[in-house]
């Protein structure tokens, strides 16, 4: 990044607000910014990393364009690790865009999306893992999703790649030192290099596996609400929503279509779907409704399935049984403020049963709980790393692919030279997750996603 010119954006959201963040990065970002900022009751150097109070002033006429905050920042102790300049104006379209355009005349040139952050990661700040959890944190949703990403902006997931090399590249050196000298009395047994690929197998397995959850914590989880009709599923949908988001009356096959909306649950983001009610001789817009119901169940995170405690078990709630009974589901029963006559000994699955009052809300809180673990059975918390992005998750397949064949290839007693190739492969994979060998076509890809000025 030697001859990198020097860039400027407007770092914080358009409109009005009580700030507004400008920011110049480069070579010249410390000349430009004082020649348009005249300090007040300061003389002399500027102290890096002190907010000097001021006026931004256009040079070619004097004329004062907003009274601001400016700091200088020094390479490499930077974002960009290029020396930076940030001017604290007031947050108006028209004083930002004007200070601004100063800077673009001073011979600085717009920031492309993501810029800051690119250089960041090309000069060798951060790696790319990083730089995309910068991406995660700004999008950010829900108190979950920003605690991994900050941890992986503070380096959690480009160490256990590191442990990951490290394994790969002692395998291979091993390998290849079994290659270059096979005549030699060298002391390695390939029976004692393989074990730890093989555990670092298990634990690449277990991130792929682990996307799952990621992609829920990081996109949300569809939860669907169904079972026959009337047996109050858009009344759950409005107790869970607490708001009347869904037609309810007595009247059976009410709801024909899918409905949805989202709720937070304990910070993670769940979107839920109410349906048409399943029943033997609905008319033809309940029909579509209960094939769209059918397809949708086969998609989703989770299901409820609901029963009216107040009718017994019918041949209908045994349809529904019968498709979602091999999908991630909870059993709520409903309206247990009426007298019960559902027989539950013919419920063919107990587990995980809540009785509820989606009328008077009782259960709620215990059916929220029950899908939230439901949901989230089988992730690690605490040090627990969870892969988000479907760009690493690709990486790592490959790179389990590439391991699963080495052993493969030793076990049938193949030449070493397959086994190496193998191992470079996968290594080359790692590099693309850490930005190391990555094509340019990447990275645009990557950094345009982000908003300018970040
Ligand atoms: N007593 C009682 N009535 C309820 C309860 N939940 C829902 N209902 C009533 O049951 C009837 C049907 O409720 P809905 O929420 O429309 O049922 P649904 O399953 O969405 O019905 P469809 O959309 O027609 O399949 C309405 O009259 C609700 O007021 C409950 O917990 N207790
Ligand atoms: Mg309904």
């Amino acid at each position: 990044m030697e001859d990198a010119d020097t860039i400027c954006a407007i770092s914080t959201p358009p409109g009005e607000g009580g700030v507004g963040i400008i920011r110049i990065s480069g070579k010249k970002a410390h000349e430009i910014a004082k020649h348009i900022f005249k300090a007040r009751n300061k003389k002399g150097q500027f102290t890096p990393r002190k907010l000097y109070l001021g006026y931004i002033t256009n040079p070619a006429n004097s004329q004062a364009l907003d009274e601001v905050f400016t700091v200088f920042m020094s390479a490499p102790h930077t974002y960009t690790r290029e020396n930076i300049a940030e001017i604290y104006s007031h947050g108006g379209y028209s004083t930002q865009r004007s200070i601004l355009s100063l800077i673009l005349t001073c011979g600085a040139r717009l920031a492309e999306p993501g810029e800051f952050t690119k250089r960041a990661f090309l000069n060798g700040r951060i790696d790319l893992l990083q730089a995309e959890s910068v991406l995660d944190i700004i999008r950010s949703e829900t108190d979950e999703e920003l605690h991994y990403a900050v941890q992986y902006l503070r380096g959690a997931l480009s160490k256990k790649m590191e442990g990951f090399r490290n394994v790969l590249r002692n395998t291979l050196a091993a390998i290849e030192a079994l290659i270059d000298f096979p005549e030699e009395d060298i002391d390695i047994n390939i029976d004692v290099i393989l074990p730890p690929l093989e555990k670092t197998k298990t634990s690449i397995e277990e991130l792929i596996h682990s996307y799952y959850e990621g992609r829920g914590i990081k996109q949300g989880f569809e939860v669907l609400i169904t079972g026959k009709t009337n047996v109050g599923k858009s009344s759950l949908l409005n107790a869970l929503l607490t708001k009347e988001r869904a037609i309810v009356t007595p009247l059976a096959g009410t709801t024909r279509d899918l409905i949805e909306d989202v709720m937070y649950l304990k910070g993670m983001k769940i979107k839920l779907i109410d349906t048409a009610g399943i029943r033997k001789n609905g008319n033809v817009v309940e029909k579509e409704g209960m094939k769209r119901v059918k397809e949708k169940i086969s998609e989703v995170d989770l299901i409820i399935w609901l029963l009216d405690g107040s009718q017994p078990y019918s041949d209908e709630d045994a349809e529904v049984f019968r498709a979602i009974h091999d999908r991630r589901h909870l059993v709520a029963i409903n309206k247990i403020d009426l007298p019960q006559s559902l027989n539950k000994e013919s419920l063919a699955s107990k587990d995980h049963l809540v009785h509820i009052s989606a009328l008077n809300g009782t259960g709620i809180d215990e059916l929220k709980e029950k899908a939230f673990l439901k949901l989230t059975e089988g992730i690690k918390r605490g040090n627990g790393l969870l892969i988000t992005n479907m760009r690493h998750r690709d990486a790592l397949i490959r790179i389990k692919d590439n391991i699963d064949r080495a052993l493969l290839l030793k076990k049938e007693g193949e030449p070493l030279e397959l086994i190496a190739f193998e191992l470079h492969e996968s290594l080359h994979h790692l590099a693309e997750i850490t930005g190391e060998s990555t094509t340019e076509e990447i990275l645009h890809q990557i950094f345009h996603q982000f908003c300018i000025g970040k």
